[in-house]
């Protein structure tokens, strides 16, 4: 038999009936546990997650809410729906969920839909400061049939200009203003941004996306009670299935839920919704609350490893999950940069920095995140220890032999640690606690436990 925590539920099955696909699975699950994820929206979802994910719900059609579906047989899956719901307003203490979006950019469309109508002015970060594609860009949807004003961060600080936003806000009147980014290291001021919004009748949108983990772990700051709609992914900081959702106030509540089904697509995806609902039991427990505050530790840790190897960090560091680093001091571009790490099992993007002289598919940047290294059981000391594999791959990546033992630094280091998702959750439901249990150290003996308690 295959190890079906590795390789997914009835995998000797797929391994029979799909040898080619199979081997696919395999592959991937070697590349995701062998080399160093640093992809900053990238994670591990646990166990139980993948375990929902892979059922029947698939399915079952179900459009509509439940109790009030367009076919018959939802009593079932209705109770998955109305669990994932109560789950995401108690954790986020909103007034009101929806949990079928099928990503991150659906649940955006869905916000466009519910608030404004084509031609409106919305405001939003610019892409190459750190926003998102659905923020404005003009290939997508959002610049095409939106008057969208990009507001973007001070040139000396590289923190957000909330003076200037504040400015843009009075003199276009937008309809709308988003905040939220996929490449800002630092907190955001939802106090004041709910200020301008309240001054210029504005809704207040955030888009959390990268951090609503590190807000499901009680490590940063809610955006939830200042926001008119927050919305965000399921699969980032947050571990969850690869998914979208949106929280919003009571008043907004048959807005949103109308824009999200029929406004912009059909059937929920049921298997994701039930796995949305175990995510959110796991963001429930003190071990996800270490692991998000542990996946700072150690975005601070990589940066500040990079910093003390001679790269520059964007706005002094990081407060969250990702940070942003000027290679620049390299003579090493973001491209090159990129496929140099990746030739030496670092996964990671090249970025854009705010201000950037070179064009978004070159950049000057690199954007690493912690979520998914932390996962894994790594702390501070791993990531000092990948920063400087990250350096000497773009220092020295170009020559093939010195890539190959950056290489093999890099897997004797993910040897190490488990490479499995769901140590936080597993070891507390075996430490006989339920979801709540704690003292979770007991389980983990030899090199592995010390990796981890040195990690946590
Ligand atoms: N693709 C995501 C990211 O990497 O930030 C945003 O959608």
């Amino acid at each position: 038999m295959t190890d079906a925590r590795k390789y997914g539920q009835d995998f000797d099955l797929l391994e029979k009936q799909d040898p080619e696909i199979a081997s696919i699975l395999r592959a991937e699950v070697k590349r995701q546990q062998s080399d160093v994820q640093l992809i900053a929206s990238e994670n591990f979802t646990s166990r139980a997650v993948l375990a929902a994910l892979g059922t029947v719900l698939s399915n079952k059609y179900a459009e509509g809410y439940p109790g009030k579906r367009y076919y018959g047989g939802c009593e079932v899956v209705d109770r998955a729906e109305i669990i994932a719901i109560e789950r995401a307003k108690q954790l986020f203490g909103a007034e009101h969920a929806n949990v079928q979006p099928h990503s991150g950019a659906s649940a955006n469309i869905a916000v466009y839909a519910a608030f404004t109508k084509p031609g409106d002015t919305v405001l939003a970060m610019s892409l190459p400061h750190g926003g998102h594609l659905t923020h404005g860009s003009k290939v997508n949807f959002s610049g095409k049939w939106f008057n969208i004003v990009s507001y973007g961060v001070r040139q000396d600080n590289e923190l957000i200009d909330y003076d200037e936003l504040r400015d843009q806000a009075i003199r276009t009147k937008p309809k709308m203003i988003c905040s939220g980014a996929t490449a800002y290291p630092s907190l955001i001021d939802f106090e004041k941004i709910r200020t301008i919004c309240d001054e210029v009748g504005a809704i207040m949108w955030v888009d959390a996306a990268h951090f609503i983990g590190l807000v499901a772990g009680k490590a940063i700051p809610s955006p939830v009670p200042y926001a008119d709609v927050v919305s965000f992914t399921t699969h980032k900081v947050l571990r969850g299935p690869r998914g979208g959702m949106i929280l919003c106030k009571e008043e907004h509540a048959a807005g949103i839920d109308k824009a999200v089904f029929p406004g912009i697509k059909g059937g929920p995806i049921m298997s994701a919704v039930a796995g949305k609902a175990v995510a959110l039991k796991e963001c429930a427990t003190p071990a996800y609350q270490n692991y998000a505050k542990q996946v700072i530790s150690n975005a601070k840790s990589l940066a500040s490893g990079l910093v003390e190897e001679g790269m520059r960090a964007v706005s002094g560091g990081t407060e969250t999950h990702l940070a942003l680093i000027d290679i620049r001091a390299t003579g090493v571009n973001g491209k090159v940069a990129d496929e140099r790490c990746g030739a030496a099992g670092i996964v990671l993007n090249k970025n854009a920095i705010p201000f950037d002289p070179e064009s978004p598919a070159v950049t000057s940047g690199i954007r690493v995140g912690s979520p998914a290294t932390t996962t894994q059981g790594m702390g501070t000391a791993e990531m000092r220890e990948i920063a400087s594999l990250i350096v000497r791959a773009i220092r020295e990546g170009d020559d093939a032999s010195k890539a190959a033992a950056i290489k093999s630094d890099v897997h004797a280091l993910t040897a190490q640690g488990d490479g499995h998702p769901d140590r936080h959750a597993l070891t507390d439901l075996e430490a006989g606690d339920g979801l709540l249990g704690a003292g979770h150290h007991h389980l983990l003996t030899g090199d592995r436990g010390q990796l981890l308690d040195r990690g946590l």
